[in-house]
């Protein structure tokens, strides 16, 4: 698996679900839990556009991008509206790559469908 950087660009959602009478979707976005990079926050919009691009340098070895969406809640814990993961393995063949990808809940033992997140991908081998 090669080493270089990966450039993120988190497009939108589609559908995510509403967890309550406002959903304020935005995105965790990591290759390792140790270092997480955020979008804005989008008041009030389950089809949320955000276009904003993060870097991130990826290690021999890594090749698995999570994309984990929340609803922004004040005063409470945020609720989860849908979690994915991306094989890096074709940006890494072709250098650029568009996805759209179904996410799911983050139940365990009955994950589902709830809505599609866009993102693409750019790789610059070191
Ligand atoms: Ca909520
Ligand atoms: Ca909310």
């Amino acid at each position: 698996m090669p080493t270089g950087q990966l450039k993120v660009l988190v497009v939108s959602a589609k559908d995510l679900p509403n967890k309550d009478e406002k959903g304020d979707p935005y995105v965790n976005v990591y290759i390792e839990s140790g270092y997480v990079q955020k979008t804005q926050t989008i008041p009030g919009d389950l089809s949320p556009v955000w276009n904003e691009s993060f870097t991130f340098q990826v290690e021999d070895g890594k090749h698995k991008l999570h994309l984990d969406v929340y609803d922004s809640d004040e005063g409470k814990k945020d609720d989860s509206l849908g979690i994915t993961t991306i094989d890096l393995k074709d940006v890494f063949e072709k250098g650029k790559d568009e996805k759209t990808v179904d996410l799911s809940s983050s139940s365990l033992f009955f994950p589902k469908a709830q809505g599609k997140i866009t993102v693409q991908l750019e790789f610059t081998k070191k």
